[in-house]
């Protein structure tokens, strides 16, 4: 590697750096930052041996490896400023960059699985690239990184992580963090390492070709370990190391001093001068750069292209075509087979079951589009997935079901990664009690990434999980937990109802929704029948949301307009049904059934029109009742078509755990006796 350019970036780097320090105390830059001194022979040592379709995911003190990367000094200052000319246009900020293949985000840890998920993409999709991770000592705390690195060795995940060992995390000594020691960490995941202790940049950039290659050839995964001074403080002004102890590192483990004295003395301070001159005039740039308008907060929403090469059929459309031009792999003839699908008495085939259904599209979904992988816990055959909704998937398509360990949170970044790659994941939790495993994931990487890097980036991801109770389960496997996500702006929450067609909403979600989308699936459903157009006591009317999600209006055959809206999703919808009929029948209470797919974004129109229409909402959730879904539905209903007279009501579970003993659980638990009597309670004058 060329000696005057090793030192170059490394003077870019350093430069960069100390004016950042110099000028924070100005209030030219915002937030925080960390800066990289001491430590920039790592960055250019490694980064210099990657090709430009290798991926880089950086952390918080990321501004070494972005300028190593190539990125420019002005975009990078103007991020640290808030500028619309910043790497993301202002939107991260330090700790948050993307440009090309470069990422980084600010959550110790969560970057890893996202990173070996993009490194699994590559492979998958055979380009010869590979990632590298960088992580610090401190890191080396948090347990994501652990169920990845386990996840990597077993399915041989061409990535290199990088540990750079500066010693110390903030504030805190190794000594006082850190039990063991780092190699043994990947050791004990039969991940081959290598130790390097030095500041020269030579010396890491020809150890660090070795072991780029290495990952690369071998398609498997390398970690190298670099034993590093930070020469700065954690942050700004927080370093609480003795004065003495920086000024003798500065001393003898200087990379650009070392790296210096190979070069001329003429070169080198040409060098120099190019690179001062390089970054004081990117900062002035920077600071004549112009701030976002206010508007530009206001993203233009995820990509109106679905999610790219597959083909265009909308869900409307999917909806029509049903099953008909597609026959499942799996055997749909017996009814044995948890997938099979009987006959009646007079020989005509049965309708699915919402399981099925499900399973179905599945199926199709692998069938059609190359890009879908399916990664969760026991899903291989003949097994096929605790519910068994992917049955069958891993024997007709081996190469693309991936069963993981049980890593939840490790997983759904691994699956981040490869959305972020161009692929379609399709991830189960095993039971939807563990959504809360992989909330860092979710709100923290998959929710931000589009919007955070300025929208150009997609995380076509989705998460399935069955939830609820009704099947004493007990507290921790029968929770409906998605109220902790309806929340988080930048993912869609759906669930799967048997008033529509399961098959084409879970396609809807895998192949056309361009954003990461939480799929709520109540096991009380699966065996359900789906909707039946010859339903002989209700008749369906079906809306649409912007996204294409559809929501389902049902009424009595033949009823006398409604004078209460029920609002129910999921197997909520199936219990407010009956309800519905004991109050039409019991109590001459007419009801329309209103039941939405699409959660998050909240689409309330259809709801706020029925309640205009009845003058009275019920809502229905599993969930807790406090600061549930219904609260803000009725909230939303309130705000904007108050009316005085209108009644609403709204139901949820108890404020306890979910018991295991069946008495208990039905008095936990939302039934329909609590909407009948709720509802008459609404309509007394
Ligand atoms: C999950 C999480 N916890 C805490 C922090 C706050 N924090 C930012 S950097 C840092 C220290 C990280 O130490 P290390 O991994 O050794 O990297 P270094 O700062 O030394 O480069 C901490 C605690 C964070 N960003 N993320």
């Amino acid at each position: 590697m060329d000696a005057k350019f090793l030192y170059r970036i490394m003077c870019r780097i350093r430069f960069f750096e100390e004016l950042v320090l110099e000028k924070f105390p100005t209030g030219v830059f915002v937030g925080t930052t960390h800066t990289y001194l001491g430590q920039e022979a790592n960055a250019v040592g490694v980064i210099a041996n990657l090709q430009a379709e290798d991926i880089i995911f950086s952390n918080h003190r990321g501004h070494g490896h972005f300028l190593a990367y190539g990125g420019e000094p002005r975009a990078l200052f103007a991020e640290l400023m808030g500028k619309k000319s910043g790497v993301c246009g202002g939107r991260g900020g330090s700790q948050h960059l993307h440009w090309k293949n470069f990422y980084s985000n600010g959550v110790q840890g969560g970057i890893v699985p996202i990173a070996t998920g993009m490194a699994l993409a590559e492979k998958q999709k055979q380009s010869g690239a590979i990632a590298v991770a960088f992580l610090g000592d401190g890191t080396l705390g948090e347990g994501v990184i652990y169920e990845t690195f386990n996840m990597a060795s077993k399915w041989q995940i061409p990535i290199l992580y990088v540990v750079e060992n500066n010693r110390i995390a903030q504030t805190t000594p190794i000594e006082l963090s850190l039990a063991g020691s780092i190699a043994a960490r990947f050791h004990a995941f039969g991940i081959a390492c290598e130790e390097l202790d030095t500041s020269d940049v030579v010396e890491i950039c020809d150890v660090a070709a070795r072991w780029v290659n290495r990952v690369r050839q071998n398609q498997a995964p390398g970690a190298l370990i670099l034993h590093t001074w930070r020469f700065g403080p954690h942050s700004k002004g927080d370093d609480t190391r003795p004065a003495e102890e920086i000024a003798f590192l500065k001393e003898t483990r200087d990379p650009l001093k070392i790296q210096a004295a190979r070069l001329a003395p003429g070169e080198r301070e040409a060098i120099e001068a190019e690179e001062q001159a390089l970054i004081e005039q990117a900062f002035q740039l920077a600071l004549e750069d112009e701030y976002p308008a206010p508007e530009d907060a206001l993203t233009p929403g995820p990509s109106t292209e679905g999610r790219g090469e597959t083909d265009s059929l909308s869900l409307r459309e999917r909806v029509r075509v049903r099953d008909e031009n597609f026959e499942s792999p799996v055997a749909l003839t017996s009814d044995s087979s948890p997938t099979g699908r009987g006959e009646d008495a007079e020989g005509r085939k049965k309708p699915l079951t919402v399981l099925q259904s499900l399973n179905l599209a599945i199926h199709q979904a692998l069938a059609k589009d190359k890009r879908v992988f399916l990664l969760g816990q026991d899903i291989l055959d003949p097994y096929g997935g605790a519910f068994k909704v992917t049955q069958g998937c891993s024997t007709h398509f081996p190469q693309r079901v991936f069963p993981t360990p049980i890593s939840e949170a490790g997983l759904v970044g691994i699956a981040a990664g490869m959305a972020l790659r161009g692929l379609l994941p399709l991830a189960e939790i095993m039971f939807g009690d563990f959504l809360t495993l992989i909330a860092d994931q979710v709100i923290n990487h998959i929710a931000k990434f589009r919007w955070m890097y300025n929208d150009a980036v997609n995380v076509p991801l989705v998460i399935r999980t069955p939830v609820g109770g009704g099947r004493g389960y007990g507290p921790t496997h029968s929770q409906s937990l998605e109220k902790l996500y309806l929340g988080v702006p930048g993912i869609h929450v759906v669930a799967v109802t048997h008033f529509g067609e399961p098959q084409a909403l879970l396609l809807q979600a895998i192949l056309q929704d361009s954003e990461p989308v939480i799929f709520i699936e109540h096991k009380s459903l699966y065996p359900l029948s789906i909707w039946d157009d010859q339903d002989r006591e209700l008749e369906r009317e079906v809306g649409w949301t912007e996204l294409g999600y559809p929501i389902y209006t049902l009424r009595l055959r033949g009823s006398p307009p409604a004078n209460l809206t029920l609002i129910a999703y999921s197997y909520m919808a199936e219990v407010a049904r009956q309800a519905m009929i004991q109050l039409a029948y019991q109590a001459e209470i007419f009801c329309e059934l209103i039941v939405p797919t699409q959660l998050r974004p909240c689409a309330e129109g259809m709801l706020r029109e029925s309640v205009q229409r009845t003058g009275r909402a019920l809502v229905i959730e599993e969930g807790t009742l406090s600061f549930g879904w219904g609260a803000e539905i009725l909230a939303r209903i309130a705000e904007h078509s108050f009316s005085p007279s209108a009644r609403l009501g709204r139901i949820g579970a108890a404020e306890h755990p979910v018991p295991a003993s069946p008495p208990l659980e039905r008095v936990t638990l939302p039934g329909v006796e609590d909407i009948f009597r709720k509802a008459q309670n609404l309509l007394k004058p």
